[in-house]
């Protein structure tokens, strides 16, 4: 059965005037779905909890592209070359562009993108660890570019084929978008370990300044990672945190060999026996640390992104007074 409705708040209310016979019947229809791996679409009926967990991981997910511009952003005016500039210039606007096909995602399941803007610039909304790391070189560029974007699109690519409609279809052109950028900051990193002595030695720093941070954004160990179970079951996620982070693993040893750099952990290695990689124990109480907000850069991404909400806000009157005129002048018309 699927019930239809023309918006998120009459949807919300239908749920609540079913008889339990028909929450019964709706729960089964969206069952049957998830078993099918066929897709939820904004219309159909689905439990609360799912609903909430959507909201939650999608708007993080936006919060972390939007606030993902920054440590990149401050480099722009600094980028060695012209096209160095307007490469890091598209990545950063693409960045833009996946916060809001998130967003817009996030909006079909009845909340508002000004709720969720409130709850970032309020510090209530979590976005990924990653983001609260400054940029001290130009190197940073290419470490972020091969880590963390090569880190997003293990963990994406999966979440293209998420059981709810809007989040897996942004996630497609999304990921596409990120395999690019984790090419140009393979290439940045290869040029500067080919370089010279000094710039050989500036990419090594910045790998071993982000290849821990990388591994920290999938998320908690398995044991201690409270949503997994139940988005794993709903089909939100397809793998858990660990399988991804050794994946990840899996797919820097050979890279990193190319660059002629090396990852930052002497432990690092294949255990034949478990049919995984052996790696150092994560540093669990920094992971903790900069998600409680006390990260190298927590209160400074968010001070950025406060005041660039206030000094848009006359764009915003702006466009809600034009759209009132056009209104008034559509009615009259009328
Ligand atoms: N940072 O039970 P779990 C990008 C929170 S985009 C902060 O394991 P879940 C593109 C988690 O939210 C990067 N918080 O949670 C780019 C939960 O909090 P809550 C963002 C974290 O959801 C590149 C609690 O800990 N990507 O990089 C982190 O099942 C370059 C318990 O954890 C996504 O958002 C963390 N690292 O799994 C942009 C991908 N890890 O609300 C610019 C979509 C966990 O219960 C430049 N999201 N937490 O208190 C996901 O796949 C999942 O949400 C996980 C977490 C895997 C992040």
């Amino acid at each position: 059965m699927t019930l239809t409705a023309p918006d998120a708040s009459a949807r919300r209310d239908d749920q609540r005037g079913l008889t339990e016979a028909e929450v019964a019947e709706a729960q089964a229809a969206f069952d049957a779905i998830i078993e099918a791996d066929q897709r939820i679409e904004p219309r159909d009926w689905m439990p609360d909890a799912y609903r909430k967990t959507l909201i939650r991981q999608i708007s993080q997910h936006a919060h972390s592209e939007i606030i993902g511009m920054q440590p990149e952003g401050n480099w722009i005016s600094r980028a060695p070359s012209l096209k160095r500039k307007a490469i890091l210039m598209a990545k950063v606007q693409d960045e833009a562009g996946h916060g809001l096909y998130l967003y817009s995602a996030a909006q079909t399941l009845g909340i508002s993108r000004d709720e969720m803007t409130e709850q970032l610039i309020e510090s209530r909304a979590r976005y990924s660890s990653i983001f609260n790391y400054p940029t001290p070189t130009w190197a940073d560029m290419g470490a972020i570019g091969w880590l963390v974007d090569g880190a997003a699109i293990c963990n994406q690519v999966p979440l293209c084929r998420a059981s709810y409609g809007p989040y897996g279809r942004a996630m497609v052109r999304i990921c596409k978008e990120e395999s690019f950028h984790q090419r140009q900051g393979f290439e940045i990193l290869l040029e500067l370990s080919n370089g010279t002595e000094a710039q050989h030695r500036m990419a090594q720093e910045a790998v071993n300044r982000w290849y821990w941070p990388s591994l920290m954004m999938f998320g908690p160990p398995d044991d201690e990672s409270p949503n997994s179970a139940q988005s794993m079951a709903w089909k939100i996620k397809r793998f858990t945190n660990d399988e991804l982070r050794q994946r990840f693993v899996g797919m820097l040893v050979p890279q990193v060999e190319v660059l002629g750099l090396t990852l930052p952990d002497p432990n690092l290695r294949w255990n034949e026996q478990r049919g995984e990689w052996d790696m150092s124990e994560i540093d669990w109480t920094e992971f903790n640390e900069v998600l409680a907000g006390r990260g190298p850069a927590n209160a400074q991404r968010i001070q950025h992104r406060r005041d660039a909400h206030e000094s848009g806000a006359w764009v915003r009157e702006a466009a809600a007074a034009y759209a009132q005129k056009q209104a008034a002048r559509e009615r009259r018309a009328a």
